[in-house]
C-alpha cells in the first residue's frame, strides 16, 4: 500500500483552516519572544529520524509476544511500511537494517525501492547476541570479549560482512552493541574481557570505510545482570577514542541506571566530539522500550537542549548525528507507536529550539536559579505542535499523520494485502 498525494490533502484541506489560526497564534507567540518560527520550521524539517527494520512488528517480552495483523513478513514490506511513515510525516527519511534479521537478497532492488519512497539507508547493526543456525561458534558466553579466538573471529568476520551489506545499499556507519557481559561475579576477569573487547573492535574498525563511522552501544546490564562489558558512556568512549577518530559513542535513552542526568552525558561527548547517534524510546523501569516521550518528556526536553547547544557551539567538530527510533510496542499497532514517536521527537527538538538563550545566559550569569528554570519551562510549556504540523504541511505531509492513518484504515489494507499471520523478524 502507498500514500499518495491526493490522500495527503484531502486530509490537510478539512484541518487546515484551524490549523492556520493556531499556527498564527504560535508564530505571534514566538516572534514577541524574538523568534522566527520559520527558521524553526526549516531546522525541525531537517531532523530525519530512522526506523529500525526490527520495530514494524509486534514487540514482546520474554514473556510473549501478541502478534498483530498485516505484520511485513519481509524486508521489502518492511521498508513499504517505513515509506508509509515518511509520506504520512516526511520525518523518517531512513531505515535502519539489523543483520541477519533483514538481509537484502538483491540490493540494487532493495536500494531502488527505498530510493523510490524517499528512504535512505542509516547505520547497519551487526547481530553477535543470538546464534544463527549453522554457524561455527556459539555466542553463549560472549562474542567480541571471549575467551576463545576463534568465537573472536567469527563474531568479527560478521560484522566485517554487516559493513559490505550496508556498502551495498549505501549506509555509512555500522552500530554495533554487544549482549557481552558476565551473569555471574566471578565468570570475567573483567579487565581482560575489555581488553579482547577493545582489540576486536580495533579489528573491525581496520576494514571501515574511509568515509564511514562506528558507533558503540552501551548497556548497563541485560541479558546478562552481573556485568556488562560496554556497561556505560564511559567505556564506550573510552573504546572508540582507542578505536580511531571515526569511532564514536551512541546513546540509547533505555540503556541508563534509573535517573542518570542524560542531558549531561550529551554534553561531555559533544565536548569532545565523540556523540555518534541516538537510539530513541522512553522508559519507566530499564530498558523498557516504550514511546518516546510516553513517560519523561521533559528529560527528552533537556536532552536537545543540549543537543541543540551541543550543535550550534560545536568545537569539537562533531559530526552530524544518527537518529533512530529503539523502540518496541508490545500491545500498539507498531506504525502508530511509530508516528507518536516521530512527533515526540520533533517537539522535544522544537521546544528545544524556542529557548530563550539569551536570557537563560543571563540567568545563570547572575546565578538567577529561578528565573532559569523559568525561562526552560517557559519553552517547554508552550505548545508546539501547530508548527510541527506547519513543518508537515509545507513538505507535503499529514496535518493529522495518525488522524489519516486511521481514516484510511491501513492496518486492515496491509492485512488484506499480507494475510492476517504475518510476523516480523526480529526480537
Ligand atoms: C539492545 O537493547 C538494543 O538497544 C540494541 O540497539 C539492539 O540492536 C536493539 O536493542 C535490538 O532490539
Ligand atoms: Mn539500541
Amino acid at each position: 500500500m502507498k500514500i499518495e498525494a491526493p490522500h495527503i490533502s484531502a486530509h490537510n484541506e478539512l484541518l487546515l483552516d484551524n490549523h492556520r489560526e493556531a499556527f498564527a497564534y504560535l508564530q505571534r507567540q514566538l516572534a514577541q519572544k524574538g523568534l522566527d518560527a520559520d527558521k524553526i520550521i526549516e531546522q525541525v524539517s531537517e531532523l530525519q529520524t530512522a526506523i529500525p527494520s526490527w520495530a514494524l512488528g509486534a514487540g514482546g517480552t520474554r514473556f510473549g509476544r501478541f502478534s498483530g495483523i498485516g505484520e511485513p513478513g519481509s524486508l521489502e514490506q518492511k521498508i513499504e511500511d517505513v515509506g508509509l511513515l515518511h509520506a504520512l510525516t516526511r520525518s523518517a527519511g531512513a531505515i535502519s537494517l539489523h543483520i541477519p534479521w533483514d538481509i537484502p537478497g538483491d540490493a540494487a532492488a532493495i536500494r531502488a525501492q527505498a530510493a523510490e519512497l524517499g528512504l535512505a539507508f542509516d547505520a547497519v547493526n551487526s547481530n553477535t547476541f543470538q546464534d544463527q543456525k549453522g554457524q561455527a561458534h556459539s555466542y553463549k558466553y560472549g562474542s567480541l570479549c571471549h575467551v576463545d579466538d576463534a568465537v573472536r573471529a567469527q563474531a568479527v568476520q560478521h560484522n566485517i560482512e554487516v559493513i559490505e551489506t550496508g556498502k551495498a545499499l549505501g549506509s555509512k556507519s555500522i552500530t554495533v552493541w554487544l549482549a557481552d557481559g558476565a551473569a555471574f561475579p566471578g565468570q570475567h576477569n573483567l579487565r581482560h574481557a575489555l581488553e579482547r573487547t577493545l582489540d576486536s573492535l580495533k579489528k573491525i574498525y581496520a576494514h571501515l570505510p574511509a568515509d564511514w563511522k562506528m558507533y558503540i552501544e552501551y548497556k548497563p546490564y541485560e541479558p546478562n545482570f552481573y556485568s556488562t562489558v560496554i556497561q556505560d558512556w564511559g567505556t564506550s568512549y573510552l573504546l572508540a577514542t582507542e578505536c580511531g577518530p571515526r569511532a564514536f559513542t551512541l546513546v540509547d535513552l533505555g540503556h541508563h541506571l534509573p535517573n542518570t542526568n542524560i542531558e549531561q552525558i550529551v554534553a561531555t561527548l559533544m565536548m569532545r566530539g565523540r556523540l555518534g547517534g541516538f537510539h530513541f524510546n522512553d522508559s519507566k523501569y530499564g530498558d523498557d522500550d516504550l514511546t518516546v516521550g510516553s513517560i519523561k518528556p521533559y528529560q527528552l526536553f533537556l536532552i536537545f537542549n543540549e543537543l541543540v547547544y551541543g550543535m550550534a557551539n560545536n568545537t569539537a567538530g562533531n559530526p552530524p548525528l544518527a537518529w533512530m527510533i529503539d523502540a518496541s510496542h508490545n500491545v500498539k499497532d507498531p506504525l502508530e507507536d511509530l508516528l507518536q514517536s516521530l512527533e515526540a521527537i520533533r517537539l522535544a527538538y522544537a521546544q528545544a529550539l524556542m529557548i530563550d538563550t539569551d536570557a537563560l545566559e543571563e540567568a545563570r550569569q547572575a546565578n538567577d536559579v529561578t528565573r532559569a528554570q523559568e525561562v526552560l519551562q517557559d519553552a517547554f510549556r508552550t505548545d508546539a505542535r501547530p508548527l510541527l504540523r506547519e513543518a508537515r504541511y509545507r513538505s507535503g505531509a499529514a496535518l493529522g499523520p495518525l488522524a489519516l492513518y486511521r481514516s484510511l484504515d491501513v492496518r486492515s489494507q496491509l492485512a488484506r494485502e499480507r494475510g492476517k499471520a504475518t510476523i516480523a523478524t526480529g526480537l
